[in-house]
């Protein structure tokens, strides 16, 4: 099992979306990319939660730091990227709930400026995958789009996510435009992504940080 998943990372390191793609040293056609490992992972009863933790999260996050020591570039991490997204839609099935009682409606989106995404959509297939009612506002979403979506879904919930220290301020302005609006004490806030932590979540005056997916489903037991 560890091999498999090892291999999911080193493709998704790779960019190789599938069996077509040559890889970053071309010479790598042939081989099975990362749809298809991931479908024989599945197949081979692997648990859909090891293959998003262990072989795509842990590939996207080897892809950061090839990026920050300049050994990538910004081509090569939207291939890992993209070929992220591709796996994300073949695990949803295997992440999702069948017929569970609706646990809320949760807002998400990546806020004002950030076009960072892959973080988001994980969290916001669990949420779907544990019962919530999710309306996923997608990327460099402003805090009026955002605020508007939680008064007309009538949201118990919202979630934000940012990946640059420069969109962070941005979580700060929808909360406080939350409370011009008379929402805030209606919605529990939770921020996720990257570069935050606890303190910076209880600085802006969020209800909950959330370090990865399974963090934020953990503390939404309990929310
Ligand atoms: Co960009 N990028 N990027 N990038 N990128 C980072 C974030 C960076 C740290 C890379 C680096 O320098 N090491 C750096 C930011 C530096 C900083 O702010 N200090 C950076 C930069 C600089 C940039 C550009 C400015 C580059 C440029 O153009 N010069 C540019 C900005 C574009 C923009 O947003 N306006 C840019 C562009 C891109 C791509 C488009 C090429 C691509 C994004 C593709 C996409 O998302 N569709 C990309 C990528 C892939 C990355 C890295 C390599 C990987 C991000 C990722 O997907 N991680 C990233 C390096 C890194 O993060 N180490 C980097 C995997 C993902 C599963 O984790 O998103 O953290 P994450 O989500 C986790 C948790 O954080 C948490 O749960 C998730 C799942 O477990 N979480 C939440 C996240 N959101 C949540 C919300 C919640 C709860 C939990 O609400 C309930």
């Amino acid at each position: 099992m560890t091999e498999t998943l090892d291999r999911i990372r080193d493709n998704v390191v790779e960019g190789r979306m599938d069996s077509e793609d040559e890889g970053l040293e071309g010479d790598m056609a042939g081989q099975p990319g990362v749809l298809e490992l991931v479908d024989a992972a599945l197949k081979a009863g692997v648990p859909a939660r090891d293959v998003l933790m262990k072989g795509l999260t842990e590939g996207m996050e080897e892809v950061g730091r090839r990026y920050e020591a300049g050994e990538f570039l910004i081509p090569d991490m939207l291939a890992s990227a993209e070929s992220v997204g591709a796996a994300m839609e073949a695990l949803e099935p295997h992440l999702a709930a069948d017929d569970v009682e609706s646990k809320g409606r949760f807002v998400i989106a990546t806020v004002e400026g950030d076009l960072h995404d892959i973080g988001k959509n994980i969290v916001a297939t669990l949420l779907k995958g544990s019962g919530f009612e999710v309306r996923d506002l997608g990327t460099g979403v402003t805090a009026e789009k955002i605020v508007e979506a939680v008064s007309s879904f009538e949201a118990g919930f919202v979630g934000l996510s940012a990946l640059l220290t420069t969109t962070m301020p941005h979580m700060e302005e929808t909360l406080a435009l939350l409370k011009e609006k008379g929402l805030r004490d209606r919605v529990k806030v939770l921020v996720g992504g990257a570069p935050l932590s606890d303190e910076f979540a209880k600085k802006i005056g969020a209800d909950l940080y959330c370090r990865d997916a399974f963090d934020a489903m953990d503390k939404l037991k309990s929310a």
